[in-house]
Formats: C-alpha cells, structure tokens, sequence
C-alpha cells in the first residue's frame, strides 16, 4: 500500500498526456475527411451515355443531384420507381433526397442501357 502512493500520480500524469497527444492529433485527420466531401450533398454527371461515377454510396439523407453534360437529352428514372426526372436538356440538373438506406439501381428513361446505382447507408 505505501508503495504505491507515489506511483499513481506519475501513471494518472502519463494518462494524461497521453490523451491529450491523441486529443491533438485528432482533429486534423477528421478535419481533412469532413473537407473531402460537402456532407449531405453528391453529385452525378450524365457524359457519353454513361452516369458518372455508376456507383455512389452515400448516407441517408444525402440530396443527389444529376447533371446531364451531353448533346442529347437523359433522364433519371428508379427500377422500383421511386424517383423520376423529366428529361434533362444540356446543363439541366435533377436532385433527388434519399432519406431510406437501401441499393437504388436507376437508368436512363430514353436510354435504357444507361445504368447506375445508389447506394444508401445509414
Ligand atoms: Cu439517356
């Protein structure tokens, strides 16, 4: 017992530090993520007939929105429906919120070839 009263201090001020080193080092890596991607908001570029990226994965809640960068009209429609564009003209944009976790498979309402997925998680 009289032993260790001495050292308990030092372990509790090596705690301490140590905490305090992983305090500081934190924000940075967590800093730099948060900047990688604007939250709550993707974006997808409709280019040569393909959706660009094909896949994205995103958490709910996420607002995505489509841009159609060619010459000829696209458009976005769900597999099951649950979202539908009008057909984009050149420069025209559609969002669509995902409030639901799930895979959304879509494809291109006058060109059914095109395909893409969104992922949604949690
Ligand atoms: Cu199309």
């Amino acid at each position: 017992m009289l032993n260790l009263t001495p050292v308990r201090p030092v372990l509790a001020i090596a705690l301490l530090a140590a905490l305090s080193a992983a305090a500081s080092l934190s924000p940075n890596p967590l800093g730099a993520a948060a900047e990688a991607a604007t939250p709550g908001k993707a974006t997808i570029k409709i280019a040569n007939f393909d959706f660009g990226p094909a896949t994205i994965t995103v958490p709910a809640g996420t607002s995505v929105t489509w841009t159609n960068n060619d010459d000829d009209a696209h458009s976005v429609v769900a597999d099951n429906k649950a979202f539908r564009s009008a057909p984009l003209d050149t420069g025209e944009s559609y969002s669509f919120t995902f409030a639901t976790p799930g895979t959304y498979a879509y494809h291109c309402g006058l060109h059914p070839q095109m395909h893409g997925k969104v992922v949604v998680t949690r």
